[in-house]
């Protein structure tokens, strides 16, 4: 079709389609509809997965770039279409995923006058998005468009078109470019991607590590790059440590991978952190570094693709700009070999411990059932290229201590930390590998959010596996209030819900697993199923997420907090008091007196 016979819609949809963007997120309104007709008309070429919110729309398109690197679009009306939106797109832009979003909004002329639903969205997103355009008629449509990708792509975040309702169906023929505007300016041509350092810096950076007992931190900008961060660590002899979004940078079945670090990580991470005097960071910029190396204490060397992130965690000698994957590439022949392996046996002597642990938890048969023993059966049954998706709340530290294989994948919103992404990154990431098993691991409180979108797996028949950890309560808020801020929990209590009755209701099959010795039993039927399903599992609310990793201060604060009325503390110091916990958590050896006369009943509780 010519040019001037299509609509502002259309220019951007065949436009998007151009760059290769033909998945849509989202759900029509008045004041989109004109732009759905486009839609209507290519339904061919355009993929468009329908979800019963907005936000689980722009979270599903979140989804979908973070298990491809490739933008989607989320789509909603204008007022609270766009305003539910916004939670994902600012998990766009925190956690680094190119997306385009599309809004409607009133009649370009009546803006501004009390219309229905009339939000000037242009404003609204400004902070969350990189571009934030409105689209002005047609002739706006291709050099508006090709620079929302543009921006998307090179910012790794949101980019935003609002186009007034009318607008939407003006045609080119309708309007004259105006003579600034030179038609086909812009162009589709690529952008320089997979940049290395000079190699000035790069020698620099190999003489830093010279001689050093290393380790690495992977983080999510170190994904993709699983083969040359063991080529390097096999070099340096350097344990890998992983932030919790580096987690499929490499396996956890990596001879050199010691797990994850922070309340989610595990002891071995904390030695090798603890006692290395060489750091090598590869696109992490964790909030949590306060597990790391303190300044002084190494020499370090950062590789991150911003350079704003240069030195934002750690005090660093040599600072490498470039694509992970491509400048550890180059640094490797550079690297000596590090003939002292002792610094990466002993890391790997505690992470054998480390697993032996996770085993013992992961097999307990004691009733409730202890969330580690889902997460310890799921990782024995996943699919050798399972896709997982995580959530935020004690999940984040069951999932993170799930022991993920080489070529497994797996995120979570860890920086935004938002609840209820599990299922709609699920969502996306079906839609984007639908040969592979993708599964939803999530809380009870998270799923209650965004509940609605069980519907969509069922209506787009996308088999995501949910995994419900239903406790009924907020427990991640339990521990923190505790471990934190010393204080008894208050207001974490959530009522029991029922989601093997709320998937069925939706459409998706249903089961409910209570006792241990059934739980690989219902995994296993779970991922068999050939569709949606989900397994709630009902678990131990005063299981503690982190007593492994816990530090003195906060050991303490702990302790304070089961003597100050915490319901249950009885129970809670029980379970903390397991041997082999212990044994491995100079957190709880601290506060090992404490705990036993709370558990004998003697303090309040
Ligand atoms: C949208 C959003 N609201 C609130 C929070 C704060 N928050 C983090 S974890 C959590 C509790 C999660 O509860 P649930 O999903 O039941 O998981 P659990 O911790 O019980 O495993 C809360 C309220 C958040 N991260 N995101
Ligand atoms: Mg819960």
């Amino acid at each position: 079709m010519s040019d001037t016979a299509r609509t502002t819609s259309e220019l951007i949809v065949d436009r998007l389609l151009e760059w290769g963007i033909d998945t849509y997120y989202g759900l029509p309104g008045d004041g989109i509809d004109n732009f759905f007709e486009a839609l209507r008309e290519r339904k061919d070429r355009v993929r468009f997965v329908h979800v019963r919110h907005e936000e689980a729309g722009a979270l599903a398109a979140v989804g979908h770039a973070k298990f491809t690197g490739r933008p989607a679009v989320c789509i909603s009306t204008s007022g609270p279409g766009a305003i539910h939106l916004l939670n994902g797109l600012y998990d766009a832009r925190i956690e680094g995923a190119p997306l385009i979003a599309i809004t409607g909004m009133s009649y370009h002329d009546v803006i501004g006058t009390h219309f229905l639903q009339d939000l000037n969205q242009d404003y609204v997103f400004d902070n969350a998005c990189w571009f934030n355009q409105r689209v002005n008629g047609p002739a706006h449509a291709v050099n508006a468009t090709d620079l929302a990708v543009r921006n998307a792509l090179a910012h790794r975040g949101p980019a935003h078109l609002a186009i007034p309702i009318d607008i939407q169906g003006w045609r080119l023929s309708d309007e004259e470019y105006s003579d600034k505007n030179i038609p086909g300016h812009t162009s589709l041509a690529p952008a320089l991607e997979g940049h290395t350092p000079p190699r000035e810096a790069l020698e620099r950076a190999a003489n830093a590590l010279r001689g050093k007992r290393v380790t690495i931190i992977a983080g999510a900008g170190a994904r993709g790059a699983g083969e040359e961060l063991e080529a390097v660590a096999d070099r340096l002899g350097a344990p890998i440590a992983k932030a919790a979004l580096g987690k499929d940078a490499v396996g956890d079945d990596s001879p050199y991978c010691t797990g994850g670090i922070a309340f989610a990580g595990t002891r071995a991470s904390q030695e090798a952190l603890e006692t290395c005097d060489g750091l090598l960071v590869v696109g992490s910029s964790s909030a949590y570094y306060d597990f790391w190396p303190r300044p002084g204490q190494t020499a370090a060397v950062q590789i991150d693709v911003d350079p704003t992130r240069i030195a934002l965690r750690q005090r660093v000698e040599v600072g490498l700009v470039g694509d992970a994957k491509a400048t550890l590439g180059e640094l490797l022949p550079l690297l000596e070999h590090n003939q002292d392996r002792s610094f990466l046996e002993r890391a790997q002597v505690n992470t054998r411990s480390w697993w032996k642990l996770m085993e013992h938890q992961g097999t307990a048969t004691e009733t409730p059932m202890k969330p580690q023993v889902v997460t310890w059966n799921l990782a024995e049954l996943l699919a050798d290229d399972a896709i997982v998706c995580g959530d935020a709340g004690t999940t984040t530290i069951w999932q993170g201590r799930m022991r993920l294989r080489r070529g497994q994948s797996f995120s979570f919103s860890g920086t935004n930390c938002s609840m209820a992404a599990a299922v709609p990154y699920a969502i996306g990431a079906q839609v984007t590998h639908p040969g592979r098993q993708v599964v939803a691991f999530t809380g009870d409180g998270a799923m209650s959010m965004l509940m609605g979108d069980l519907a969509t797996l069922a209506q787009e028949q996308l088999p995501v596996k949910i995994v419900v950890i239903n406790n009924s309560t907020l427990g991640l808020i339990v521990w923190e209030q505790m471990s934190f801020l010393g204080n008894p929990e208050h207001l974490c209590d959530l009522s029991q819900l029922d989601f093997a009755k709320v998937a069925e209701g939706c459409g998706i099959k249903g089961a409910r697993v209570t006792e241990p010795g059934d739980c690989a039993e219902a995994l296993r039927e779970l991922l068999a199923h050939d569709g949606p399903a989900l397994l709630d599992c009902v678990v131990d609310p005063e299981e503690s997420p982190f007593g492994e990793t816990l530090k003195p201060a906060q050991a303490n604060h702990l302790a304070h907090a089961l003597q100050r009325g915490e319901p249950g503390a009885k129970e809670k110091a029980r379970l903390l008091l397991d041997q082999e916990r212990v044994a491995i958590s100079p957190g709880l050896q601290d506060i090992r007196e404490q705990l036993e006369s709370i558990s004998r009943g003697e303090s309040a509780g």
